[in-house]
């Protein structure tokens, strides 16, 4: 959805929700107008001429009511242009990874606004690929309403614990997030050997002092990490670490790196969590340089300036790239209550489902040039 509009020297520049910006040239505006008559009704070609123009042709004025643009030409020719047409032809779509830090706050969209209408789930799932963290906000007070995220996110995946996970403090609770201390930024499940790729941690009620959530950019602090001291970005690629968590019923153990690259060297996983992590043989080659590593690395994702903080208020539902963002939260008085849920879902499902939205969005402009052209 475009946000605003802007007439510049030789084109009109659109803002869209996460402050990125497509400039619209004047000749090329003109030039698409979808209008009956700068087209040929029967074959939906184009009929207008751009030697109709002159080349320093500027619109008299350009408005903006609910995502369309309508730009009024001098000679009174009035050109429209929807903002998911104009989203649809920005190519290649803008899905490069932004990094972040502690004055980062993740895009906020209502949570029916995102499951009714495509062109807000197109926007926060845009979002959501480049900086690995979103919010939806106003969710039902329902133990359904992470059920429902699967029709933008694809279907939750179910790990041996629960489905959905209640997290309120229980006294008998087999992990630390069951308990009201403070988490430092982690990731859940790096106790499978392909941990969630995304988290939806939903607020149900937060009636608790304290507690504010805090997420970290894991991306980029292994990105800098790499820049800054490549040895010891090394002994986390190659140093397997093990990590467990378990309950009386049921047990995950993996060992992994810290860091994992992909095969063009693409940092890809991120895998950090203090709390599940176990020793290692301490007899093994290199145990001293990783743990050297290790500390740097810790260091610099619990520093301030790495962590974005807020409270999340009932009703809000955080969604992470768990691969990429490590949450936490501060300890809380449990005098009240709070209760969370969480449910997993893989970052591939949410990806592609921007792709059918994208598919979907350009055959709506094919049904709608045809439409105007009464084929
Ligand atoms: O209590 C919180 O805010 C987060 C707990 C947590 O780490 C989780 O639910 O995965
Ligand atoms: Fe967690
Ligand atoms: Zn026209």
């Amino acid at each position: 959805m475009v946000t605003s509009v802007e007439l510049g020297d030789d084109a009109a520049v659109v803002t869209w929700p996460n402050g990125a910006v497509t400039p619209l040239p004047y000749l090329w505006l003109r030039d698409n107008c979808g209008c009956d008559q700068c087209r040929i009704a029967q074959t939906s070609e184009k009929q207008f001429h751009l030697t109709g123009v002159p080349v320093d042709l500027e619109p008299a004025r350009v408005q903006l009511a609910d995502d369309v643009l309508h730009v009024v030409w001098p000679d009174g020719h009035v050109t429209e242009f929807a903002g998911n047409d104009i989203r649809a032809l920005v190519n290649p779509p803008m899905q490069k990874w932004r990094p972040w830090g502690a004055d980062f706050q993740p895009l906020r969209a209502d949570f029916d606004a995102f499951l009714a209408e495509d062109a807000t789930a197109r926007d926060v799932i845009e979002d959501f690929l480049e900086t690995g963290a979103v919010m939806l906000v106003s969710a039902p007070e329902s133990p359904n309403a992470l059920e429902k995220l699967q029709l933008r996110l694809g279907r939750i995946r179910e790990v041996v614990f629960d489905r959905i996970h209640n997290v309120v403090v229980d006294p008998t609770g087999y992990n630390a997030a069951l308990t009201s201390l403070q988490l430092p930024p982690h990731n859940d499940l790096a106790s499978l050997s392909w941990p969630p790729s995304a988290q939806a941690l939903y607020m149900m009620v937060n009636g608790v002092d304290g507690g504010e959530s805090i997420i970290v950019d894991g991306w980029r602090i292994a990105s800098e990490l790499r820049a800054d001291r490549p040895e010891l970005f090394r002994f986390l690629c190659d140093m397997p670490v093990p990590f467990r968590i378990f309950d009386d019923k049921e047990e995950t153990f993996a060992v992994s790196p810290m860091i994992t690259l992909d095969l063009a060297g693409e940092i890809t996983i991120v895998r950090y969590s203090n709390q599940t992590m176990q020793p290692m043989d301490p007899t093994q080659p290199g145990v001293a340089d990783f743990y050297r590593a290790y500390h740097e690395v810790s260091t610099r994702i619990m520093a301030d300036s790495a962590k974005a903080r807020f409270k999340l208020q009932s009703g809000d539902i955080l969604l992470v790239a768990g691969h990429r963002v490590l949450h936490g939260r501060e300890a809380f008085e449990p005098t009240g209550v709070r209760h969370l849920q969480d449910a997993y879902f893989e970052h591939d499902n949410i990806r592609n489902h921007l792709r059918v939205l994208m598919r979907r969005s350009v055959s709506d402009l094919a049904a709608r040039r045809r439409d105007t052209s009464g084929v």
